[in-house]
């Protein structure tokens, strides 16, 4: 009977939590950028969730960067309390709470034989554990492994490592390692799968101050850099140019950010055809404004182009759009990104052709190239920001 009971209390502490956490789902700040809506799990008609803060961000005549709608003054009263303190107190009651079952996603067989949430909870523990002692560096690294796992977790396990993340930034903005702070930043966006809503709550969060030292223009995060100790050369997607066996591999002679970038050395073309060269990826298409960016070095100028793949579950539909080269990015890179609102522009495609984007991921973001000679290409930053 005790025990029951005791397992009773234990269900209802653990509901009580998950609330918590379920909260934290928006990191809500003193920003007056009133935050991203908290439940874009809820599945909601597109309309409810296109675009975050309609009046505030005027469609048709210019957007503000968040930085700048988040100097719009708001009444005080509608300030939630200052996040500091707060949100290294939720990280400690987050991680204290780890070792409840509740985090682990009891659908995922495969997964639990694996004991794989054990692993990424004792390295999200860890991670906190050496972030509070200063070892900032190890916490880092660990972090950025950790959070490449997080596939594995449920909604609540997402915004554990977001809040970790989050706090572990922070705390190296706070330390003055910005590339460090943006690294830690990127991996919680990625790893709670929706970083473009992340990268508007992380706006919200953080005051003006450090969104200027985070990022001197646009605010941005990094999808791939291939500089983490999990980085993977660049795969054939598609390889129908008769090109012969590509010769792909990271670089750590040629880098755009951070010291490696991702090579990939092919033949001369001898049929018609596409040619993809690029990583698998799973980040929401949102319903906020964003759009995707990259630098890519060329041995031969020619017209290669960013692909992005698309995959709608409910609807049973992919879609891919290629972007090509709109800039020079510097020290010989060019810039390729989509341009406008990437949402907006799948969002319009979508229903069109009559299904819903509403549940769309970014599944794959690969170079495209044309026909031509024998070429080497260099892909790095790969980034998300907003338009
Ligand atoms: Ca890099």
């Amino acid at each position: 009977m005790r025990n029951i009971l005791s397992r009773l209390m234990l269900v209802v502490f653990v509901l009580v939590l998950a609330g918590g956490c379920g909260q934290e789902q928006t990191i809500t700040g003193p920003g007056p950028v009133a935050a991203p809506p908290a439940a874009p799990r809820q599945a909601e008609p597109v309309a409810a969730v296109a675009p975050p803060k309609a009046p505030e961000v005027p469609k048709d005549t210019g957007r503000m960067a968040p930085a700048e709608q988040a100097k719009k003054p708001t009444p005080p009263a509608t300030r939630p309390a200052p996040p500091e303190k707060g949100l290294h107190e939720r990280v400690e009651a987050t991680i204290a709470a780890m070792a409840e079952p509740h985090f682990v996603n009891p659908h995922n067989r495969e997964a639990a034989d694996l004991g794989m949430e054990e692993k990424v909870y004792q390295n999200l523990r860890h991670v906190a554990h050496l972030a509070g002692s200063g070892e900032m560096e190890e916490a880092l690294a660990r972090f950025e492994i950790g959070a490449a796992q997080w596939r594995w977790a449920n909604e609540d396990g997402r915004s554990a490592v977001k809040l970790v993340g989050t706090d572990l930034g922070k705390r190296l903005l706070e330390a003055g390692d910005t590339a460090g702070a943006l690294r830690a930043f990127s991996a919680a966006g990625r790893a709670s799968v929706n970083i473009v809503q992340y990268l508007y709550e992380l706006c919200a969060l953080l005051d003006d101050a450090s969104r200027a030292k985070l990022w001197p223009e646009r605010p941005y995060l990094t999808i791939e850099g291939f500089d983490s100790a999990l980085a993977q050369p660049l795969q054939e997607m598609v390889g129908e140019q008769g090109r012969g066996a590509a010769v792909s591999a990271l670089d750590d002679q040629v880098a755009k950010d951070g010291s490696q970038s991702a090579m990939v050395q092919v033949g001369k073309a001898t049929k018609e055809g596409r040619e993809w060269y690029g990583f698998s990826t799973r980040l929401a298409l949102s319903g906020y404004p964003f759009a995707i960016r990259a630098a890519v070095k060329e041995q031969k100028a020619s017209d290669v182009q960013l692909l992005i793949g698309y995959a709608f579950e409910a609807a049973k539909q992919s879609a891919a759009s290629q972007h090509p080269a709109a800039g020079d990015a510097g020290g010989g890179w060019k810039r390729l990104e989509t341009q406008g609102d990437l949402y907006q522009q799948r969002h319009a495609h979508a229903k069109q052709q009559g299904y819903d984007v509403k549940d769309g991921m970014i599944t794959k973001i690969a170079l495209s190239l044309p026909q031509g000679d024998a070429n080497t290409y260099w892909l790095d930053a790969v980034e998300v920001y907003l338009p």
